[in-house]
């Protein structure tokens, strides 16, 4: 009985714990097992929702003077697993990032024993040659000959990174002299449905957000090629200097694809870095089918972020960002910090990735997606994401089904975003109106609390634009079926009465 002992009778306190150790390592993969056959169990509920107050009740999260037993920590493990929200189950349909590739947490268990911090060859050869080959095998499918790229922490990051690129490449005189070495004013363009992430960029890079100019879109979410043209031409004519343009591979709420030959164009004529942010649809490059239809141009970019811990389903976090130009990276990030990237090494220093990158500990991200890629191979992820293109077009004959019900907002989903307003009972007489939606946006909300409530089921909402609260349903959890659409129809429709 493991359970009255404490933390120095296990590795590495204990000499001879090696026994004690695996005995409660056991029984903390019991706890995760438990967990995950829950997640995947249909019958269970997704979640078991409390408010903050009542939550800091139930629980002791107190940090104690004295050790705990590893009976209590196993309750603890127990305890924290309990309250937290199934992002697995085959009902949570809330976020981007949904399931739990069994594959890939191997993977993660893996780099969690390994505990390497990914800057120097010399303390991770394997997983820094890992990140050299599956990077490279992204920059292949992208269509770049050359090229370089990281892994960072979340898309924001990314796209971040390539905003410093073209930045530093334009005016490399800014990574010495700061922002006084840019005589004009830098403006930068993406579209009115990307991420919020590209303005945050243009906050922390120091160009400031009045100077991301937001282009409008069709009612479909797609970039209109000739609105940016002429906010080129308006940010010329004013005396500033347009640098960058993002391009959206589906867009946080629609999933929409922006044309990216035609903003290619004028990137070109304008002499402006293209970065494509499809951190979301980024999987998509991997179905022959999508890509060809989605990703036309995108070997135009100079830059691409693809978050393999979306579609692809590799655990969070894992995101990436691709550049045609090899070196530069180096050049706009590198510090060489003595004490780390000592350039007398024994070995090919290019390998130490470290000094490509603004942070220092760099958590192992690699090993997870490389894992999981060797597992379903390239074949395997295109079938993947051919699956759940298949199953947003069920959820969306489902939903034409019960025209009456269900008011859908964009009939031709792009990427796996089915957005949408349930209608109740009383408003099923109504013609559609703005006056209607307004009142299908206050339900929106008080039907995802229901839903939450009841355990069910969960499903994001949010406004956009003009558009008030609407749902937006995301399939990217390889454990959904037809029968969890079905189920969610008529889910809806159970909370959904008055
Ligand atoms: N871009 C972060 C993902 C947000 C979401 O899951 O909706």
């Amino acid at each position: 009985d493991i359970g009255n002992m404490i933390y120095t009778d296990l590795l590495p306190w204990s000499k001879n714990g090696a026994e004690e150790t695996k005995m409660f390592l056991d029984q903390v993969m019991n706890i995760l097992y438990e967990f995950m056959h829950k997640s995947n169990d249909r019958s269970s509920k997704i979640l078991d929702f409390h408010h903050p107050d009542q939550l800091m009740e139930v629980l002791d999260l107190s940090i104690p003077d004295q050790p705990q037993n590893l009976d209590q920590i196993l309750v603890d493990c127990k305890d924290t697993l309990k309250y937290q929200v199934k992002t697995a189950h085959p009902r949570f349909f809330n976020q981007l990032s949904n399931g739990c590739d069994t594959i890939s947490l191997a993977g993660e268990f893996l780099t969690s024993v390994a505990n390497a911090n990914m800057f120097t060859y010399e303390i991770a050869p394997v997983f820094i040659l890992l990140e050299h080959v599956t990077l490279k095998k992204m920059r292949d499918i992208i269509g770049y000959e050359n090229g370089d790229s990281i892994l960072c922490p979340g898309g924001t990051i990314s796209n971040m990174y390539a905003l410093l690129a073209a930045r530093y490449k334009m005016f490399p005189k800014i990574k010495s002299e700061g922002i006084r070495a840019i005589p004009e004013q830098l403006v930068l363009f993406t579209s009115e449905h990307s991420h919020y992430s590209i303005m945050s960029a243009a906050n922390v890079t120091g160009i400031g957000i009045d100077n991301c100019i937001e282009v409008p879109c069709d009612n479909a979410g797609h970039m209109l090629p000739e609105e940016l043209e002429r906010l080129v031409k308006e940010a010329l004519k004013c005396g500033k200097k347009p640098f960058f343009v993002n391009a959206t591979a589906g867009t946080t709420v629609f999933g929409a694809f922006d044309p990216l030959n035609a903003i290619a164009d004028i990137c070109e004529k304008y002499g402006l870095w293209m970065h494509v942010d499809a951190a979301w649809g980024g999987g998509l490059l991997l179905s022959k089918k999508y890509k060809n239809l989605r990703f036309k141009g995108v070997e135009r970019a100079d830059s691409v972020t693809w978050n393999p811990h979306k579609l692809m389903g590799v655990l969070l976090q894992c995101s990436t960002v691709h550049f045609k130009e090899n070196g530069l990276l180096y050049q706009c990030n590198r510090l060489g910090a003595d004490y780390l990237f000592q350039q007398d090494k024994h070995y090919d220093i290019s390998y130490d990735t470290g000094d490509k990158v603004i942070q220092c500990g760099r958590h192992n991200d690699i090993f997870k997606l490389w894992l999981a890629w060797r597992a379903k191979g390239t074949e395997g992820y295109g079938k993947q994401m051919d699956r759940f293109m298949e199953l947003t077009e069920y959820m969306i004959k489902k939903l034409n089904a019960q025209p009456d019900k269900f008011w859908i907002i964009v009939p031709k989903p792009e990427c796996t975003n089915v957005c949408f307003w349930y209608i109740p009972e009383r408003l099923r007489k109504m013609p559609h109106s703005q006056e209607k939606e307004r009142l299908l946006g206050q339900i929106t909300p008080i039907l995802k609390g229901k839903m939450m409530n009841s355990g069910t089921l969960m499903i994001g909402y949010q406004p956009q634009g003009k558009l008030p609260n609407f749902f937006r349903n995301i399939i990217s959890n390889q454990a959904v079926r037809e029968e969890d659409i079905d189920f969610l129809v008529d889910e809806l429709d159970r909370l959904g009465k008055d």
